[in-house]
């Protein structure tokens, strides 16, 4: 009897555990088939480099330098996403990226419409366990979002606080194996002699042989003292950071630097097979769009210990919204246009049955879920989920409503509800309930009319 219990105690332990708990380098795996994450432990260190440092790049911010205290540990990719990984995102999900070229080496760096992911060049055909190129910092957050939905762990891009601090893994070198170019071959593919000798860029190169002319499979070389793998080379990495050029103001606890207003461009780190020593240094920030696609671009993923992915909150700047009936050309025309959102996602994939259950739609009506992105005009919106199909029923949801067959509601959430009216004012747009306290709970709400007649409910997202 007493062994039995002993057992059931062992065999129950692991649900207890808390991620917290777990050492500095251990490897946690949400699902069979999900990236391997490694525990970086908490600690404080220097961003940047000293004004000494061989190479320095002032005009990219990297001196002077500034304290950064990561009070506690966090999870990120033993190795950069896979295109074994991002194939099953592409399969489950259907993911159609929007149209934009991928910059690839074809006797020049040019953008070519049919380099994708699939045929990122260099090489033509990569293996399941090459790091997935082509990917833009857009496409990065769409498979975040899916698998932080498949796990129901908050996934996201690291800081590049984050990505910085768990790079140099307790080194103040250029590199994680210290300043030199000559030991690159041992812990990173760069623009090395086999590189060189198939791409005879002008660019200066490492000089020694790592055998990977182009891109190479993950975890070839070794890795660095957190256990992570290519924080060196094989493709750049998004952070989720607007880039800044500058250490001066970032958050001094190692959260990423984002700001209201257009983020032009996101930081990227850690270089690439093709970049020249210069830029295969762990301070370099490289800088570019959200959309821009490169075959040198990949990213690898974090998150939170012990963080739980909620339903209404997917990690990022973009949340979910609860509930949009009625039509969505005409919604997302409104949000589109009025508001200067651009649409990242529409998955009408996303009206599956426990949808229609959860909004109380009739039978044959469909839900969409519409990711709304900030544009020009930065603001408060974060996502709207929609159905067609008109005719619902009586629905608690939505708030002072009985929705008769045609009517259009939509509910909205949003970050700042008065910085949300604030905007609506300028644009006109007509208010028929100012913010206020929903009674018994902690929730508030205000309902405009958009230009096309729809009544909208807006609420503010509850803090989590
Ligand atoms: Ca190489």
């Amino acid at each position: 009897m007493k062994k039995l219990l002993l057992l059931a105690l062992m065999f129950s332990a692991p649900a207890f555990a808390q991620e917290s708990a777990l050492k500095s380098g251990s490897v946690v795996k949400d699902c069979p088939t999900c990236p391997d994450i490694v525990v970086v432990p908490a600690g404080e260190f220097m961003i940047g480099s000293t004004a000494d440092a061989p190479d320095v790049d002032v005009s990219r911010g990297e001196t002077p330098q500034a304290r950064i205290k990561i009070a506690k540990g966090f999870l990120l990719g033993r190795y950069e996403v896979t295109v074994g990984q991002y194939r099953e995102f592409v399969r489950e999900t259907g993911y159609q990226p929007p149209k934009k070229a991928c910059r690839v080496w074809d006797n020049e760096f040019v953008d070519k419409a049919d380099a994708t992911w699939e045929n990122p060049y260099q090489p033509a055909k990569p293996e399941p366990n090459h790091p997935v190129g082509c990917v833009s910092w857009n496409d990065a957050q769409a498979f975040i979002n899916w698998l932080s939905k498949k796990t129901g762990k908050a996934y996201r891009l690291p800081s590049t606080a984050e990505w910085e601090y768990a790079a140099r893994a307790g080194t103040t070198t250029s590199r994680f194996w210290g300043d030199s170019t000559e030991d690159a071959c041992e812990y990173a593919n760069t623009y090395d002699i086999s590189a060189k000798e198939k791409y005879p860029f002008t660019f200066n190169f490492s000089p020694c042989r790592d055998g990977y002319p182009e891109q190479a499979p993950v975890g070839k070389f070794k890795p660095n003292a957190f256990g992570l793998y290519d924080m060196i080379g094989n493709v750049w990495e998004w952070t989720a950071d607007c880039y800044a050029g500058s250490h001066q103001g970032r958050p001094k606890d190692g959260k990423a630097w984002v700001w209201e207003g257009t983020c032009e461009n996101r930081e990227t780190r850690g270089g690439a097979w093709m970049s020249a020593p210069e830029r295969n240094r762990i301070a370099w920030p490289g800088r570019d769009p959200a959309d821009r696609r490169l075959n040198y671009f990949g990213f690898r993923i974090a998150r939170d210990l012990d963080a739980t992915y909620s339903p209404t909150y997917d990690g990022g700047q973009l949340r979910r919204v609860t509930l949009f009936t009625g039509d969505m050309t005409k919604a997302k025309q409104f949000w589109v246009d009025a508001l200067g959102y651009k649409v990242r996602l529409d998955n009408p994939a996303f009206g599956g049955e426990e949808t229609a259950k959860s909004l109380k739609l009739n039978t044959g009506a469909r839900a969409h879920y519409v990711l709304l992105e900030p544009g020009q005009t930065n603001g408060p919106l974060i996502g709207l989920m929609g159905a067609t199909g008109q005719k619902l029923a009586a629905n608690s949801d939505v708030p002072d409503a009985t929705p008769n067959a045609g009517d259009v509601i939509v509910v909205v959430k949003v970050k700042d509800i008065a910085r949300a009216f604030v905007k609506f004012k300028e644009l006109g747009v007509r208010v028929l309930a100012q913010p206020a306290a929903l009674p018994g709970t902690s929730g508030v709400e205000g309902t405009v009319l958009s230009p096309d007649g729809n009544r909208i409910v807006i609420q503010q997202i509850e803090s989590e």
